[in-house]
């Protein structure tokens, strides 16, 4: 297919400065060296081809608004995931990204039979190596669409009927062996419908050992594959379902404790998701670190008046900097990134449109990188913590934590010396304007 995305340069380029027609990177700029690496190794940002390429801009309420042509029903199948396949390549490769994720559903039709649908998946997923190879660009993870089709209306390792889990175990180990082939960093199980309408007709516990059962077998068939990728999945509170098992970070390592899985699988953090549950994205990195599942993040936002997944591109350099503060600060990411789980609004309907949001979203994502790696040289926000948290490094505090106190010798201790703790300032005010002053005055 001749050139689809004709109105933009090739490759989006650094400026640092604004361009009159937005099509340049002011911040982002894969060379430039952030806390000892490059700005594009610490980024790993990724180009999701769902949103971008297989959604016509539809609604509940009407029709596609973009222009796809490849998404015309008149075509034949295997014609138009060729058209979309070079348009997603041609686009990721100007944007000047590393990195795209997608579905199975996204990159191939359906065939009449599960054995079609598998060589149509097998022929596109060799003709995406091909285009890798010229061009460069790495999978950052596959996933498997075990939500869309009918059949998985009442979920897919979830469901009542085994059949359909059994189905959904097909269209995995195709897409384990694709995203292996693919050399895909990583795995991703989103929960889909793996939750419930209603409890009176469900049995929670049944279905949670069902997901167990999956995700069990799923990680034996990675190992027996020998791929090395990361499986992760994808906490949402809710959306499709009405509660999705898979709530927030704090409920799948649960969950994964609970069945001997946390060796396995680490998490997806995706900054809508967090924030339908109730929590900041910040919080949902800050607890997948602590507590050593955290890998990668689907970079999105929400719409704060709306209680759904809005998906727009992340412009909040705010809400990102503490955010990716944390991610710095723990190290940083190893085989995930910043996957753009975005998607335009309905009427952003000129082709140059899909550049804009991502150029955006991308320099925002430089511009925190920047702002996290102030507050981290500066100590701003660890040197405050460190003093916080002083009583417990040494003393009765680390005793206390070494476990070689009891409650009734910390009690008799406290009695005889008449302890009375003084209180400090959390001094949050103050650390709010440190932060403020790191977003405002970094170069
Ligand atoms: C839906 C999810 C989905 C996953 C991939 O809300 O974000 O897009 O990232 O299945
Ligand atoms: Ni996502
Ligand atoms: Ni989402």
């Amino acid at each position: 297919m001749p050139d689809f995305f004709t109105s933009v340069p090739d490759p989006v380029a650094y400026a640092g400065q604004p361009a009159g027609d937005g099509l340049a990177y002011q911040v982002y700029d894969p060379e430039r060296i952030v806390a000892g690496k490059r700005m594009e190794d610490l980024l790993r940002i990724g180009v999701c081809y769902w949103h971008s390429f297989a959604w016509p801009g539809a609604d509940i309420f009407g029709a596609g608004t973009f222009d796809r042509p490849w998404l015309d029903p008149a075509m034949d199948p295997m014609d138009a995931a060729r058209m979309k396949q070079d348009a997603a390549f041609e686009f990721i490769s100007k944007l000047g990204v590393k990195f795209f994720s997608f579905h199975d559903v996204d990159m191939s039709p359906p065939g009449d039979t599960l054995a079609e649908t598998k060589a149509n998946l097998d022929q596109m997923v060799d003709r995406a190596g091909e285009k890798m190879d010229e061009t460069g660009i790495g999978l950052l993870w596959g996933t498997a669409n075990l939500f869309s089709h009918p059949r998985y209306a009442a979920g897919a390792a979830t469901n009542p009927d085994p059949e359909v889990f059994q189905y959904a175990a097909a269209q995995v180990r195709h897409m384990l062996d694709a995203t292996k082939k693919l050399d895909g960093s990583n795995y991703v199980l989103w929960g889909g419908r793996e939750g419930y309408e209603t409890l009176l007709n469900t049995r929670m516990g049944q279905e949670a050992d069902q997901l167990a059962r999956f995700m069990t077998m799923v990680a034996e068939y990675k190992h027996s594959i020998g791929f090395t990728g990361t499986l992760l999945i994808e906490p949402k509170p809710q959306e499709p379902t009405k509660h999705q098992y898979d709530y927030d970070c704090a409920t799948v390592h649960g969950f994964l404790e609970r069945y001997d899985l946390a060796n396995e699988y680490k998490v997806n953090i995706e900054v809508n998701h967090a924030t339908l549950s109730g929590h900041s994205f910040q919080h949902e990195v800050a607890y997948a670190i602590d507590n050593g599942i955290f890998c990668s993040v689907d970079a999105n936002r929400g719409d704060p008046q709306n209680g759904w997944d809005t998906d727009q591109f992340p412009n909040s350099v705010d809400e990102m900097s503490l955010a990716v503060y944390e991610i710095l600060r723990g190290g940083g990411f190893t085989t995930g990134g910043f996957m753009f789980d975005t998607k335009l609004r309905r009427q952003s309907i000129d082709r140059a449109d899909l550049f804009h949001g991502h150029i955006g979203g991308i320099d925002t994502l430089a511009r925190s990188l920047l702002v996290a790696e102030s507050l981290l040289d500066n100590k701003t926000l660890e040197s405050v913590r460190d003093d916080r948290y002083a009583g417990w490094a040494s003393g009765s505090g680390a005793d206390i934590l070494a476990g070689e106190r009891t409650l009734a010798d910390l009690a008799d201790e406290a009695v005889a010396n008449d302890l009375e703790p003084t209180p400090v300032s959390g001094a949050q005010e103050h650390l709010e304007n440190e932060v403020n002053k790191a977003i405002w005055n970094i170069g």
